[in-house]
């Protein structure tokens, strides 16, 4: 069974961190229904959602998917590299501990959940503006005990590694590569993302099927030629905020 751990948006989600997009005017009723949206399809899919409640003060709280990493064995507490973000781990924290054994992330240490990408056994960590080495290094302390390796990836131009690449399939990856080297991710099978749609490389694979933004129409035909199940979930208003669908919800399976 697997669990789907999301939070309502925050009613000063207008106020949310920007890196790369021009602030504009996020309406706050539609992105509710859209998460609302997004929750449904992944009930729909099996998968047992446990929905926060909003957290008032907190604007990028609803992107619950930075606040931690969920592995089988254990889940890490990230140290989000947005100072305003920190404050968001703690709930999380709350959530996931009668799921998975806690570690943390202490400082000098920063992660985003956003930067680490599990591929079976092998975990790639995007060194960003938001990730440091002390991070990467602490997760490359813990991991291997349990079977996985870590590689480090530069992310330098896009917010985080899975705003430029993501899990489709068992060992395929969908990936802009005008936004992170390729070359990284040897021996996985690659899907790019049509060109036209830089931001179309954020999707999540949940039981087999592509959960994918509507907005990115060119890409999901892509997807759909290579065999792919696709759902299509309206996440504009999330979007503005710099948001995808990964970033939306934790996922683990509930052992
Ligand atoms: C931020 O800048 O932190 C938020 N506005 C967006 C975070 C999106 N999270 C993700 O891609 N994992």
């Amino acid at each position: 069974m697997l669990v789907a751990i999301t939070r309502k948006v925050s009613p000063r989600m207008a106020e949310c961190q920007l890196t790369h997009l021009r602030r504009a005017r996020i309406d706050l009723g539609r992105a509710a229904e859209q998460h609302l949206t997004y929750e449904k399809q992944l009930e729909a899919l099996g998968c047992e959602v446990r929905s926060l409640p909003a957290e008032p003060e907190l604007p990028d709280s609803v992107f619950v998917e930075d606040a931690a990493v969920v592995f089988d064995e254990l889940a890490f507490l990230a140290r989000p590299g947005a100072e305003s973000r920190r404050a968001e781990v703690e709930s999380i924290a709350q959530a996931l501990q009668s799921y998975r054994k806690l570690a943390s992330i202490e400082a000098p240490g920063t992660l985003d959940g956003g930067d680490v990408l599990r591929v079976g056994k092998r975990v790639f960590v995007g060194l960003s503006r938001r990730t440091n080495q002390a991070g990467l290094e602490q997760m490359r302390a813990l991991l291997p005990v349990y079977g996985y390796s870590v590689e480090s990836v530069p992310v330098e131009r896009c917010l985080h590694l899975k705003s430029a690449v993501t899990q489709v399939g068992e060992s395929m990856l969908l990936i802009n590569p005008a936004w992170v080297e390729a070359s990284a991710f040897r021996g996985l099978e690659l899907i790019e993302v049509d060109a036209a749609e830089p931001f179309a490389a954020n999707a999540l694979l949940m039981k087999g099927v592509v959960v994918y933004p509507a907005a990115y129409e060119r890409t999901r035909k892509r997807l759909a030629a290579r065999g792919l199940g696709v759902v299509t979930v309206e996440v504009s208003e999330l979007a503005k905020a710099e948001g995808g669908v990964t970033c939306c919800s934790l996922i683990l399976s509930k052992t």
